[in-house]
């Protein structure tokens, strides 16, 4: 038991859960939470320039490391601002934990001219989160944030909101900090991972969809050992890219899978396991829907489980611990050839992006080559972005970071600067559309500020261009809405204090090199216009 105020209490709490980064913006109505770090060296707070770029970067920070990072904001406009970045965390099944400030425990539910006053901020933080909380003194902070901790590891993913009135951040007593906890997920049930094992071995043309659960389960080792053994080909989802390294044998790429590409894999498989993927809107449109009859699915979200086709057997437990389950299962007999031609389907997919691509296809793979191979990419909804996932080579999980299906603009700068601070050693780059950046250009100065090497990407096509060439495409060619009016970028990041500069598509590769080695935040823009993806929005006709 030690006497502490209620903000000392939430960042003891937060030392003790090993979290280390806050990212916020201090108001009346939070001071006392920021006050709780004052002098806490295990605890690094990060001052933002809209709470918008707090939850955007909580988020990357977690896609990036699987650590979880903390934000304070103030209640009401504080709160709304943030909600976009967690409704984008929310559906990318990504941690964070955000801690608002709220009116006094007796002004609540009597409706007045309180400020940041915001009715309902539970039910409206609570829309977005696995956990909403408020809680009503200091003693219940410990209990609260351990809560929070568990339904963010033990469950799948999701922000976790606790909200803190004055009262309370300012109250004084006396807390009892708790220890740290190893948090376990259900590792699946025996039965089912053995029906499970047999339904593969009795399989002649098995395939694995792997999806962004195994990143954040960290089962990259056990997919590979799994596949490996099955001689079973690996498509995975947007949100999984990475997990099996494109350099593996049996790894075919982004299952993003539109083109009819994987047309020739689905007709022949009579399996697919899909493991930590609910199979999002665009998979099941251009892929899941397509799956063959026999499905297995591992799912930590027992609501996923059979959410989008009936599955044979579902499982619901840690992708990691199930892989590794179903490998030992399988491990006495021996390792099978693979059934698909992997190396064919490479070089048809090869050929088929040459010819459709554009110049997109080498703006990508000079970045690439320019680029190590734990460079950790993240994408903001722009053209070049939509391609990412599909034309990237990816070698490592974590380092390929698309966007949800939230589908929020303005999400790649502030998810960098997140993700740098959480793996300071891997060089990270953002690429956004002229469009998208604007939404939340002014963490540039949050990356000064704090001293980041980041690389900011901003291919300007001087237009909201993927709703351009929709409307092109669909509207037949009624543009509306859709071009802007841009300012001078290399003198907007000279007023940031950035290095900036603007060059060629062709001389891309050369400008990120620069950038590497001289360090420190650089603004590169591309003027670039490339194609969309042919059923860039596939869920429309
Ligand atoms: C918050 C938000 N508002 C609107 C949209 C709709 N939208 C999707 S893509 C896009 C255009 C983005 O333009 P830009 O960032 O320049 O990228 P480009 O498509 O030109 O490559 C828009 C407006 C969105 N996804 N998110
Ligand atoms: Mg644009």
């Amino acid at each position: 038991m030690q006497r502490m105020s209620g903000g000392q209490a939430v960042v003891a709490a937060l030392r003790a859960e090993g979290v280390e980064h806050v990212f916020g913006i201090a108001g009346t109505h939070n001071t006392p939470l920021f006050d709780g770090a004052y002098g806490e060296p295990a605890i690094h707070v990060v001052t933002v320039r809209h709470e918008q770029g707090a939850s955007m970067m909580a988020a990357g920070y977690a896609r990036a490391s699987g650590r979880t990072a903390a934000c304070f904001v103030v209640p009401g406009p504080g709160l709304t601002n943030a909600l976009t970045g967690m409704g984008m965390a929310y559906s990318e099944s990504t941690p964070l934990l955000m801690f608002a400030g709220q009116n006094a425990l007796a002004q609540l539910g009597r409706e007045g001219d309180h400020f940041h006053e915001l009715p309902n901020s539970l039910a409206v933080a609570g829309s977005v989160c696995g956990y909403a909380e408020r809680v009503s003194t200091p003693c219940a902070i410990p209990r609260a944030v351990r809560e929070a901790m568990r339904a963010m590891h033990c469950r799948r993913p999701r922000p976790a909101y606790i909200e803190v009135p004055l009262d309370v951040q300012s109250g004084v007593a006396e807390v009892e900090t708790l220890p740290r906890e190893a948090f376990s997920r259900p590792a699946g049930d025996a039965a089912g991972i053995a029906r499970a094992a047999a339904a593969l071995g009795s399989a002649e043309r098995p395939f694995i969809f792997a999806g962004g659960g195994v990143a954040s389960a960290e089962g990259s080792q056990p997919l590979a050992r799994l596949a490996e053994l099955l001689g079973a080909p690996v498509v995975t989802s947007m949100f999984g890219r990475g997990v099996i390294s494109d350099r593996h044998p049996l790894a075919l790429g982004d299952g993003w899978g539109r083109f009819n590409l994987y047309d020739e894999l689905l007709a022949q498989a009579d399996l697919v396991l899909v493991v930590g993927s609910r199979i999002d809107i665009v998979s099941d449109a251009n892929l899941g829907a397509r799956f063959p009859r026999r499905i297995l699915q591992v799912d930590l979200d027992p609501l996923v489980v059979g959410l989008r086709q009936p599955v044979e057997v579902g499982i619901v437990g840690d992708a990691a611990a199930v892989l590794t389950s179903l490998g030992e299962a399988l491990a006495g007999g021996k390792a099978r050839q693979c059934w698909f031609d992997v190396a064919g389907f490479r070089q048809h997919r090869r050929a088929w992006m040459t010819a459709r691509a554009g110049p997109v296809l080498q703006v990508i793979e000079d970045l690439r080559a320019a680029l190590p191979e734990d460079t950790i990419f993240v994408d903001d909804l722009t053209l070049v972005g939509y391609w990412m996932p599909l034309l990237l080579e990816t070698y490592q999980p974590r380092t390929l970071i698309h966007p949800g299906t939230y589908g929020t603009l303005g999400y790649a700068l502030p998810a960098a600067i997140g993700a740098k601070l959480a793996c300071p050693k891997q060089p990270v780059v953002a690429i956004s559309g002229d469009g998208g950046f604007l939404f939340t250009l002014q963490e540039l100065a949050t990356a000064v500020a704090q001293k980041l090497d980041l690389i900011a990407l901003v291919f300007n096509d001087n237009a909201y261009g993927a709703i351009r060439t929709y409307q092109d495409r669909v509207f037949r060619g009624r543009r509306i809405g859709s071009d802007l009016v841009n300012p001078d970028f290399a003198k907007l990041g000279e007023a940031f204090g950035v290095h900036s500069a603007r060059v060629e598509p062709k001389a891309l590769g050369a400008a990120v090199r620069r950038a590497l080695e001289t360090g420190g935040v650089w603004l590169i823009e591309i003027p670039f216009a490339p194609e969309g993806p042919p059923t860039m929005v596939p869920w429309m006709p």
